[in-house]
């Protein structure tokens, strides 16, 4: 026992001291990474085997090989059903054993459409629509076509690489190409990986010739557009546990996913690499230096120095989609229709969360929950780190502490609360434990090469790791949640899936060793990036067991291209500094880009303790990000609201009840990011594709188009400057309304903004309706059947239009159709109330007031019209606006308010 305890200590200690980079791989000692990087430009190996090409009515295949060393792989190419998406699959032709492909991403197998080919001398065409792939031989090459236009190229650069599996050489053996010494065997640090397989790695560079910007690539603390890698190393997705992770860095973090961007003035496209093992992206900004742009301009040459991405992944296949937009949203919505929204959560789920690590007690527990009431402050949610297990033993209750969890529970649901309670996917090996005696019984673990339960160090001590690529492990643990088997918790207890990268303390780079074995007989090398991914599938699908009719709320750490689909994620181990306050609006915006709509970061910062102003900006912020939660390590002193004393608790509160103001409005938003794919929080260049100047801002973003949020986010400043776009290439720009005073901004450019330690900057678009309820109560579920506040902002015209989406916050009856969808519509001085769909959801709930801002003269009354009856309502002046007072009609009710002048 003693033993163990040291162990631990060590363990925790070197985990402690891991935030030097000397725990994490560079390129260079990464055998694989330093193969793909030193493959030469302009010089590719590759070329289509004449006579191999086949033509099927919705796909291509033909034969690569590569010059040298003969290997022969397939190529499969083809255009998709959904809207301006290829698809291509390189392969080994006969592999000495299956190479992974990955399968769970996708939300469904993507259908092929129809093709036309045309063969010439040394290459062929495909055409699918306004769509072209033109596929060079010799080199090989693909140059894909939108509407005429070469918007992306794939192995321009000749980087490919497609290591052949093959047998052992004997050493020495000079006909062996690899000769990188760690292509067998790879040490690092104290870690050995056998590498029973050798070298396979794959690589693949695309040119994005109209682009001016590359984004994407989560999950890394650096810029939302991509910096150049030259003379670094290149960004890293490799799913891994970060002590006190630095920004402005390529470093890999928990997440991983491939996908990535190019935006230009006139269009955007991406490529989603669809492989889960270990990857590395060289970025090539092409920073186009004039004298070549002339020459190409002049020359009307195609551009050599065009941005471009160079993926290079351990082993798997090449499986590549590439989507040609033309717009952002265009190109988000095709990445999302391959990997899926995230579903509409649960209105509380959308509200604020109190969380620590840990809240000691039940006692602890109710006197937050109380003292929030006490002042008025709203919340949902209250969160049990690790701390709340018996000895970290995930699905029980350490019975000390919380001797009487279901009655904690009931006493938080009694004021409308929630509880989300963690569950880590390492396993106390404990033969006491049930779930560690299931597992090893049933063999659920991943196993060691030689086929012995593999061991690593994590919280418990000693753990062994559930095997969620197994069905019957992932059906056995989903299992859990049913609440017959997890005592003490109701099917309104939610969960948080933490160190899913998987984290081992005493692991190379705190991870698995890569030859461990998964379900299946895969190398943990092939499918690393997806571990979190099917641990969160699995609780997924065990809250979907346990209640059928509830929508599932899970955290997810650790994720991959698709787990939007199951969870949700948050930024991880931040620190409390104005960096990392700073860097949660670029992370989530990236994360938004690559189909995590459904982002925060830790409020106030997890390590260490912020000040007072720290904490009120980090709010205000935390306020207009979609995942908003407080959130503290456990070392650092108490941060509730009220701890820094009256006046921050009132600022806090302040931001808060913002936040609660405005839930019918994420609310709206999260349903039609389900039903669209859009994301939410969004970079301006999605609206303002032509604005160059807007293109790498990322210390404010949209909220859909509705919203313009540029919260303040430096220390100390007394006003911020606000970059308000242009919607073409002059300086023609959208009207915004500030969100408190209405005051209308016309202008294009930087608007320098006074700020007062309560003032959040945030505009609402001219054009726009904005529904809001301003009731505020303990908690949203509260607030349900509350009264709406309509914010109609004028654009130049004089016009704006909006929706605003109802249900029951909870269950799935809306995917029938329960629910109430609305469109509103203002132009020429008269506001039209409609159905978008049936109004089928039966609520109390109506319209207590209308804002109406930048009228050009204030109308003497409005007259309300419902079913050819007229009504007269009163209109008063509201700040720079006016308000229609208690129109006082329904959301299921279809009418019309007209001024009258
Ligand atoms: O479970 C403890 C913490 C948790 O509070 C945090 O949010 C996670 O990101 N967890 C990591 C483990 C240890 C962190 C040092």
């Amino acid at each position: 026992m003693r033993l163990t305890i040291f162990l631990l200590i060590l363990c925790v200690f070197e985990y402690a001291v891991s935030v030097d980079h000397t725990k994490f791989k560079t390129c260079e000692q990464s055998s694989f990474c330093r193969r793909c990087r030193n493959v030469k430009p302009n010089n590719s190996k590759f070329a289509l085997l004449p006579g191999t090409l086949n033509i099927y009515a919705d796909s291509v295949t033909a034969e690569l090989q590569h010059k040298i060393n003969k290997h022969v792989f397939t190529l499969k190419i083809e255009a998709l059903e959904q809207d301006n998406t290829f698809r291509l699959l390189v392969d080994e032709k006969t592999p000495l054993k299956s190479r992974y492909r990955v399968t769970d991403a996708l939300k469904s197998a993507p259908k092929p459409g129809s093709i036309k080919v045309q063969e010439g001398d040394a290459e062929f065409t495909i055409t699918s629509g306004a769509n072209k792939a033109v596929v060079i031989s010799d080199p090989f090459r693909i140059d894909f076509y939108q509407n005429d236009v070469l918007t992306v190229s794939v192995n321009a650069k000749g980087l490919m690489t497609f290591e052949h599996l093959r047998t052992k050489p004997a050493a020495n053996d000079a006909a062996d190409e690899i000769t990188d010494y760690g292509a067998w065997e790879e040490k690092f640090n104290a870690h050995h990986d056998s590498k029973p397989y050798g070298p396979e790695a794959v690589a693949l560079d695309f040119s994005f010739p109209e682009a001016d910007v590359l984004f994407g690539i989560p999950e890394h603390a650096d810029t939302f557009a991509l910096k150049s890698t030259a003379g670094t190393d290149p960004y890293r997705l490799y799913n891994t546990d970060v002590f006190e992770y630095i920004l402005d860095s390529k470093m890999a973090l928990y997440g991983s996913v491939p996908v990535l961007y190019g935006h230009g003035t006139q269009r955007t496209a991406a490529v989603y690499w669809q492989n889960a093992a270990e990857t590395w992206v060289d970025i090539d900004t092409a920073e186009k230096n004039v004298v070549s742009s002339i020459v190409n301009f002049v020359s009307g040459s195609r551009k050599t120095d065009a941005p471009a991405a160079h993926f290079m992944s351990e082993s798997g296949i090449i499986d590549v989609f590439v989507l040609l937009g033309p717009s952002p949203l265009d190109t988000f919505k095709q990445y999302t229709s391959l990997t899926g929204t995230a579903p509409l959560p649960q209105m509380w789920t959308i509200a604020y969360h109190q969380s620590r690590w840990n809240y000691n007690n039940e006692l602890d527990v109710a006197y937050v929950s109380r003292k929030f009431d006490e002042y008025d402050i709203p919340m949902d949610t209250m969160w049990m780190d690790i701390e709340h297990t018996d000895g970290k033993r995930y699905f029980t209750w350490d019975q000390y502490k919380f001797p009487n969890p279901l009655g904690m529970i009931k006493n938080l649901t009694a004021v409308g609360r929630h509880l989300v309670v963690i569950v880590d996917p390492h396993v106390k090996r404990d033969n006491h434990y049930f779930f560690h005696h299931d597992c090893t019984e049933r063999g659920y673990y991943v196993k060691t090469r030689d086929g012995n339960d593999y061991e690593g160090w994590c919280w418990p001590g000693a753990a062994s790791y559930t095997d969620f690529f197994n069905p019957e492990a992932r059906a056995y643990y989903a299992s859990q949640y049913l609440p017959a088997n997890y005592k003490a918790t109701t099917t309104d207890v939610m969960i948080w899936n933490d160190m899913n990268e998987p984290s081992v303390f005493n692991g190379p780079e705190v991870t698995m060793s890569k030859d461990v074995i998964h379900y299946g007989n895969w190398e943990h090398r092939d499918v690393h990036n997806l571990y979190g991914h099917m641990h969160a599938l699995s609780t997924f699908e065990g809250l979907m067991g346990r209640d059928p009719n509830q929508r599932p709320f899970i955290l997810t750490r650790s994720h991959f291209a698709g787990t939007q689909r199951y969870a949700l994620i948050w930024t991880g181990d931040n620190m409390a500094d104005w960096g990392h306050l700073q860097h949660s609006i670029k992370m989530c915006l990236t994360e938004a880009v690559a189909g995590f709509s459904f982002c925060g970061a830790d409020v106030g910062g997890f390590f260490g303790n912020p000040n007072a102003e720290l904490f009120e900006r980090w709010y205000q912020t935390g306020a207009f990000l979609p995942f908003f939660r407080g959130h503290a390590h456990l070392e650092t002193k108490r941060r509730e609201p009220w701890v820094y004393g009256e006046k921050t608790r009132l600022i806090v509160r302040e931001a808060l009840r913002k936040r609660y103001s405005y839930l019918p409005l994420w609310y709206t938003m999260f349903y039609e990011h389900e039903v669209t794919g859009e994301p939410i929080m969004r970079p301006l260049l999605t609206h303002y594709p032509k604005d160059k100047e807007a293109f790498a801002i990322d210390n404010e973003f949209l909220l859909q188009d509705r919203l313009l949020v540029r919260p303040v986010i430096e220390q100390g400043v007394k006003k911020v400057n606000v970059y308000f776009p242009a919607i073409d290439d002059k300086s023609n720009g959208d009207v915004w309304y500030n969100i408190d005073t209405l005051k209308r901004f016309t202008n294009v450019g930087y608007e320098s903004i006074p700020v007062e330690s309560d003032t959040i900057p945030v505009f609402q678009r001219g054009g726009t309706i904005i529904p809001k309820k301003e009731r505020i109560r303990r908690a949203s579920t509260l607030m349900k059947n509350d009264p709406y506040t309509l914010v109609i902002c004028l654009n130049r015209e004089g016009k704006a239009e909006g929706t605003l989406y109802v249900d029951d916050e909870k269950s799935f009856d809306y995917r029938n159709g329960i629910h109430n969808y609305i469109k509103f519509n203002f132009e020429n001085n008269k506001l039209d109330v409609n159905p978008i769909g049936k109004l089928k959801y039966k609520t109390p709930a109506w319209i207590e007031r209308i804002v109406i801002a930048g009228l050009e003269r204030v109308p003497k009354s409005a007259t309300l019209i419902i079913d050819g009856v007229s009504q007269e309502l009163e209109v008063l002046p509201h700040g720079e606006a006016i308000a229609i007072r208690k129109p006082g009609t329904s959301v299921q009710q279809i009418y019309n308010i007209r001024l009258n002048y």
